[in-house]
Order: C-alpha cells, then sequence, then structure tokens
C-alpha cells in the first residue's frame, strides 16, 4: 500500500498544551507520525509517496476562508504583540449565553472576528488544546495535501484499492468556520469533498477515532452527496462533549446521512467489532466507490486521553471488514496518543485493509520493531 507522508509536518512542533487551563505536556506531537511512518517502513509492505501540491481550492470548498487567513497569520500576530507564549489559545470565547435573548438578526451582526489576536482565536477557536506554532500552518496544509494525494492515488485509474494518507496535525474536529481538538483543517472532508468534485459519486466517511468527528458531522450536515458515519466515546463524558449523540442524523437533504454509535468506557474487541459491522451496514447502503476513514488509535487500551480496551488484534479486524465493503479506500490518520503502539496498530489495521496477515512484531510493537524511526 502506499503512504502518503511528508516531513513537513515536523513544523508543527508542540510539546505543551493546555488542559483546563493548565499546560500539561502535549499529546499530539511529531512523534507520531514518526513511529508510524518507522513501523511501516520496517513492514516492508508500505511504500513512501510525497504529497503533491493542491493549492488553497480544496481547502476554502469546505472551510470559510477567514478561518484560512486567520491561521495563516496567528503566530505572526502573536508575536508582533509580544505575547510571551510557546504556544497559542484563545483569551475570549463567543459563548452563546453571551448573546442570550438576542434576536438572530442581532447575533449575526454582533459575533464577528475581532481585532486582537486573543479575540481572533476565541472567535475561530473550539477549545485551547489545540496549541498553534509557527510551522502549524504550513503543516496543517501539508497534511490537506497528503489527504488529497491519496485521493489522486485511489482515483488514478491504476487499479488501487486503498491509500493511506498519514496525515499530521489530524482533522476531525475542524469545522466549517472552526479550528480545535488538534486540528486546524479537516484533511478528510476536503478529501470527500474533492472526491465528489472529481467523481459526481456519492461519499462515505467513516470516522473511527475515539472522538466524534464534530467538524465532520457539522461540514456535512446538510448534504446528501456525503454520509458521515462514526463510532466514537460518548460525549456525555468524552470530548468534544457538545456534539456526537445518537440522534444527530442530519437536516434537510442530509436527513439520515448522519449516523453517531456512541460507545460506553471500557468497551472490548468484541462490542468494538459491533459497532463496525452496525457502521459498515450504514456505509455499504450508500451508493459510490469510495469510502474515506478517519483512523484514531486513540481507542487503543493504553491510550492516555481514552477509555476503551481495544488490542492491536481488533484493528486488523477493523481493517479487514471496513476492506470488505468492497470499496476504494482514503484511509488518513487522524488521534492516536499512546507513541509506543501506534506503530503496530497502524500496520496491523493497514495490512488487515490489504487482506494480508498480521505478524505481530515479537516485541508486541514496544520497543525495537515498533519505534523504529527510519
Ligand atoms: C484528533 C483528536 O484525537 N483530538 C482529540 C482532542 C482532545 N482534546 C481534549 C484533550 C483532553 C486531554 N485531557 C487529558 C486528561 C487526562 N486526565
Ligand atoms: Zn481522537
Amino acid at each position: 500500500m502506499q503512504v502518503v507522508y511528508t516531513p513537513i509536518h515536523l513544523a508543527h512542533d508542540i510539546d505543551t498544551e493546555t488542559f483546563m487551563g493548565v499546560g500539561v505536556p502535549a499529546n499530539e506531537v511529531t512523534e507520531r507520525a514518526e513511529r508510524i511512518r518507522g513501523a511501516l517502513l520496517a513492514d516492508g509492505g508500505f511504500t513512501l509517496t510525497a504529497p503533491t501540491e493542491h493549492g488553497e481550492a480544496p481547502v476554502t470548498a469546505v472551510h470559510d476562508p477567514g478561518l484560512v487567513r486567520f491561521l495563516e497569520v496567528a503566530w505572526s500576530e502573536t508575536r508582533a504583540q509580544n505575547i510571551p507564549r510557546a504556544f497559542l489559545s484563545a483569551d475570549t470565547y463567543p459563548n452563546r449565553s453571551m448573546f442570550e435573548g438576542m434576536s438572530a438578526e442581532a447575533v449575526a451582526r454582533l459575533v464577528r472576528e475581532p481585532r486582537q489576536i486573543g479575540g481572533r482565536a476565541g472567535f475561530w477557536g473550539l477549545d485551547s488544546a489545540a496549541p498553534l506554532v509557527a510551522g502549524t500552518y504550513v503543516a496543517a496544509r501539508g497534511a490537506v495535501d497528503v489527504a488529497l494525494t491519496a485521493v489522486d492515488l485511489v482515483l488514478g485509474g491504476a487499479g488501487v484499492g486503498a491509500a493511506y494518507g498519514l496525515c499530521r496535525p489530524p482533522g476531525h474536529h475542524a469545522a466549517r468556520s472552526m479550528y480545535g481538538g488538534y486540528c486546524f483543517f479537516n484533511n478528510a472532508a476536503i478529501a470527500a469533498q474533492a472526491i465528489v468534485d472529481a467523481t459526481g459519486e456519492r461519499v462515505a466517511i467513516l470516522d473511527v477515532d475515539y472522538h466524534h468527528g464534530n467538524g465532520s458531522q457539522q461540514i456535512f450536515w446538510r448534504r446528501g452527496d456525503v454520509r458521515y458515519v462514526s463510532i466514537h466515546a460518548d460525549p456525555d463524558r468524552q470530548y468534544p462533549y457538545f456534539l456526537g449523540r445518537a440522534d444527530e442524523t442530519g437536516e434537510g437533504e442530509g436527513a439520515g446521512e448522519n449516523l453517531n454509535i456512541p460507545l460506553r468506557a471500557g468497551v472490548t474487541d468484541d462490542e468494538y467489532l459491533a459497532a463496525v459491522d452496525r457502521a459498515c451496514d450504514a456505509l455499504a447502503a450508500v451508493p459510490g466507490s469510495v469510502v474515506v476513514v478517519s483512523l484514531g488509535f486513540d481507542t487503543y487500551g493504553l491510550d492516555p486521553i481514552g477509555d476503551f480496551a481495544l488490542t492491536t488484534a481488533v484493528y486488523h479486524e477493523v481493517g479487514r471488514r471496513v476492506a470488505g465493503l468492497g470499496r476504494r479506500l482514503v484511509i488518513l490518520q487522524e488521534g492516536g496518543y499512546h507513541r509506543p503502539s501506534l506503530g503496530e496498530n497502524a500496520r496491523a489495521w493497514l495490512r488487515g485493509a490489504e487482506g494480508r496477515e498480521f505478524d505481530p512484531l515479537p516485541s508486541g510493537g514496544f520497543g525495537a520493531g515498533g519505534s523504529v524511526v527510519a
């Protein structure tokens, strides 16, 4: 399988994030992508491909141009104001209660981008846990190019059944006009839109990151041409808290095109596979030949921010079942924060998707084999 990768992600060099106002070691770090790259190279069955530049048009096909402009200048604006921070997070968010009692017209007039960077970050940002540094914009644009190059490979007519985009930073929390959750541009949504535009077919997104992909849901909420199916931690207990419930099914043309499968803490391999089968039924019902997969490994039992109990073996089986749909797959990396297992988990999933057996490394992926950084 071809793996689209670029070292540009290294520019998004994060060491600290904010959790409930406290600086803590960052989860979404460069080592994640390097671990996966190393393990796939060591496997021998994967070929690394560099992305090609696709420009801004596919980004603004999905995102507000104002978000793109904000992310492009956020770092330099922050430096220009002498803000002594290693990363940028918002000062004030436009909480909905600030406008309580006002008409929709008044709210539309008043909720606009301020001039000061702390307000602008609140206007465009979902939360304070998506650290933004000097290289963030260029890395986020690189991740979009990775996703779009994976689309090109799959649509290229060379009979490619699946391609994997090693996107970093991830994307599925980014909405049309919002970044957050370690995400800046929604790589999967941009890929899905590009597939719709290129093929005229309907497209489905399967999101198996531990978190609900609120951004992907928002972007396609009223769309009949892109179905969004997600298996994730119940937002009653987990980020993003305000979306991801089972009764969110889409509206208008998109009515019935959004399927959320929220799961309890401690979910086991068997329970998870039952959810995968439900999701696959919903995907099989979509006409069209391509499925975009938002692939996260924060569902792993040892993940530091997740609470599922999945094992490496289940990823092989999930990859196998998703490939069993008989669709071409554009597989894009989202989250997953237990660094020692990321390489093995990716190898297991992708080998399953290719119909190859999985031969676990003797070390279980931890240590020598799994942490090879070529
Ligand atoms: C792409 C993706 O997986 N984004 C996840 C964003 C999660 N943001 C909230 C993280 C909060 C982590 N808190 C850890 C506290 C453990 N006690
Ligand atoms: Zn996640």
